[in-house]
């Protein structure tokens, strides 16, 4: 039993010690569009494991491009803009979330119907690209499904399925 401890010591320890940078991304989601929308909304929550960083871009085959937009207030309404990038401090989680920062994907290819799957690829300024599968959420979802916000990919089932 003593075994285990070893390890999950130097686990603990590791995020403080690390130099190198390091992102995971997470619960990668987006609203439902109809037919008529040409832009919506994709959201995903963002940890920084490594040294302070930036997230520069992001991209999907889905839309023309990605924006990176934050929400503020302007009075009493609420207006998105661009921004140009958005750093992420060492040790911290940032959410991109409807009223926040978010990701725009403008010039969408098709829909965005509840339940499809896309990639997401977000560019940092140190840390290497990281790709997620976004899940899509019903229509002005404010957060993901319940179900669908894990990667689609861990379904234990399939993976012991003979080909
Ligand atoms: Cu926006």
């Amino acid at each position: 039993m003593r075994r285990y401890f070893v390890p999950l010591a130097l686990l603990l320890a590791f995020p403080a010690m690390a130099q190198a940078p390091s992102i995971s991304v997470a619960n990668a989601w987006a609203r439902a569009t109809t037919a008529s929308q040409t832009v919506g909304g994709v959201f995903l929550t963002i940890t920084d494991t490594g040294g302070p960083d930036r997230l520069l871009s992001a991209s999907s085959p889905i839309a023309d491009m990605l924006e990176l937009h934050e929400t503020v207030a302007d009075g009493d309404v609420m207006k998105m803009r661009p921004v140009t990038a958005l750093p992420l401090a060492a040790g911290q989680t940032v959410e991109l979330k409807p009223g926040s920062y978010h990701l725009m994907a403008m010039g969408l290819k098709q829909p965005l119907s509840p339940g499809a799957t896309f990639p997401v690829t977000l560019t940092f300024e140190k840390a290497p690209p990281v790709t997620v599968i976004a899940t899509v959420g019903k229509a002005g979802a404010s957060s993901p499904a319940m179900g669908t916000a894990m990667s689609p990919g861990m379904d234990h089932g399939a993976m012991h399925k003979m080909p």
